[in-house]
């Protein structure tokens, strides 16, 4: 008991110790720590924004933050599935060196031609999350929305959130209306959207923390299925030509102005209620005066889901090899360091979200843990970023038809390698931005070269193999 009470006061010491010099900047000599916000929305394809090119969906707000910052046109999810870019973010860690490479719980095929690896299943409380830097740091932290990454014991307040609302090990909502029965948020009125509700609460997070510096992680469920949508802002898109879900499958593409064949006023209507949600923070922000004080970070976790939505110019989707399960809108506003109204072509990924909160932070990574992320510093001055590619490595199967296959990016090529027969393809992503034209025989020295950086860089991050299947 003695011991146990000095034990505490220590810590408490330690902890004051660590947090005042930080909390001593809110002073009047040094501007107070940053506050970070980062908006993660589930399954937003590339092209689902206005800014990013939609002609069907009205994003006013989330226009309006890319216009107040930079917006990477080449945006990447780590994965082309949700939990293992959810890992990427919390960690600055690849997927393939967390072994987390699926979606959780994910999907296995007896009669594959191989066998998946035993990966890992939950995020594991020795990784040092984003949340834990800028908890320890003095911040105050909370995660509203999908989690994703573990169930009891392995949630958001086991990795650095002082909140938790909604967040399990459930990749999607039951219900998009109350009563919602996540066990983790209590149900608000009958016919409360779930959108609404996460944004309502995150608003109160941001008030309640006015005067502290906060973390605030704000993964909507939207706009991964069940598709519902608030009834008045779905019919706002069947007047301007669209179809509701149940009809939109069977229906005919009607084609926006740029002919793409976003037509589903459901999944339309559920996005808009994500752009609303981001004007409600903005909106926030400013009636509070923070909106000089607070970064904000907008991207999502993988690709747009076919048929629902439609990437192209991208080939594919979620669950994808191709560019259209990993592409992501990926936009950033840091007042005072992003110059407003920029485009940068800069490849950028998952990871360098958490890195460049840790770096401009000044909280920094957990020492000795690898950071596969590089802060984007060096972009938001005009500069680019050293370094050579960027990796993908999914050694499972998707139900969706994707087979094991790893992936590598540099300067305009990509080059995917697929492991049940080991044979590569190559694209040239400035010439051929939908992987119509495999270069591989025509470039075979590029194509080795190429797959031989792929082959160091898993090998450097641990990277778990898919083998034969013995069953099969
Ligand atoms: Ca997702």
């Amino acid at each position: 008991m003695r011991t146990a009470a000095i034990v505490g006061t220590l810590v408490l010491f330690l902890v004051l110790a660590a947090t005042l010099p930080l909390l001593c900047q809110a002073d009047e000599t040094t501007p107070r720590p940053p506050n970070v916000i980062v908006i993660l929305v589930d399954d937003l394809g590339a092209i689902d924004l206005g800014c990013q090119g939609s002609g069907f969906y009205a994003t006013p707000h989330i226009d309006r933050l890319a216009a107040a910052g930079i917006r990477f046109t080449a945006g990447y999810a780590a994965c082309t599935v949700c939990s293992p870019t959810r890992a990427a973010l919390m960690t600055a860690q690849a997927p393939a060196r967390l072994h987390l490479t699926d979606w959780i719980a994910g999907h296995e095929d007896p009669e594959a031609r191989l066998k998946i690896p035993d990966w890992q299943k939950h995020l594991p409380l020795e990784a040092v999350t984003v949340a834990e830097r800028l908890s320890e740091a003095g911040y105050a932290t909370a995660s509203i929305g999908k989690w994703h990454l573990g169930g009891a014991g392995h949630g958001p307040e086991q990795q650095g959130f002082d909140t938790n609302l909604a967040g399990t090990d459930r990749g999607q909502p039951p219900a998009y209306f109350s009563p919602y029965t996540i066990p983790t948020l209590a149900d608000g009125p009958a016919g409360e959207y779930l959108t609404d509700r996460l944004t309502g609460e995150a608003v109160a997070f941001i008030e309640a923390n006015r005067d502290h510096p906060f973390f605030l992680y704000l993964p909507h469920f939207g706009v991964h299925t069940p598709l519902q949508a608030k009834p008045d802002v779905e019919a706002k898109y069947v007047a301007a030509g669209g179809l509701p879900d149940h009809q939109a499958r069977a229906g005919k593409p009607i084609g926006g102005e740029k002919g793409f064949e976003q037509t589903n006023a459901t999944y339309a209507a559920m996005v808009e209620s994500v752009d609303d949600s981001v004007g409600r923070i903005l909106d926030t922000l400013d009636r509070l005066a923070l909106r000089d004080s607070t970064a904000i970070f907008f991207t999502s976790d993988n690709g747009g889901l076919l048929p629902i939505t439609d990437n192209r110019p991208l080939r594919a989707g979620k669950g994808s090899a191709w560019e259209g399960g990993v592409r992501v809108p990926f936009i950033v506003s840091w007042p005072s360091l992003t110059p407003p109204g920029t485009t940068s072509d800069e490849p950028v990924i998952t990871m360098d979200i958490p890195a460049t909160i840790l770096d401009l932070t000044g909280v920094g990574s957990e020492p000795g843990a690898p950071l596969d992320g590089e802060s984007l510093a060096p972009v938001f001055r005009g500069e680019s970023l050293d370094r050579h590619a960027l990796h993908w490595h999914y050694p499972h199967y998707h139900p969706g038809g994707a087979t094991p296959h790893a992936a590598i990016r540099a300067a305009d090529w990509r080059l995917v390698h697929f492991y049940e027969d080991g044979h590569d393809e190559l694209y040239n992503l400035r010439d051929d931005p939908g992987e119509q034209s495999d270069r591989a025989a025509a470039e075979p020295a590029r194509a080795a070269g190429m797959r031989r950086e792929l082959e160091a860089w898993l090998e450097e991050v641990g990277a778990q193999f898919p083998t034969a299947n013995p069953g099969r």
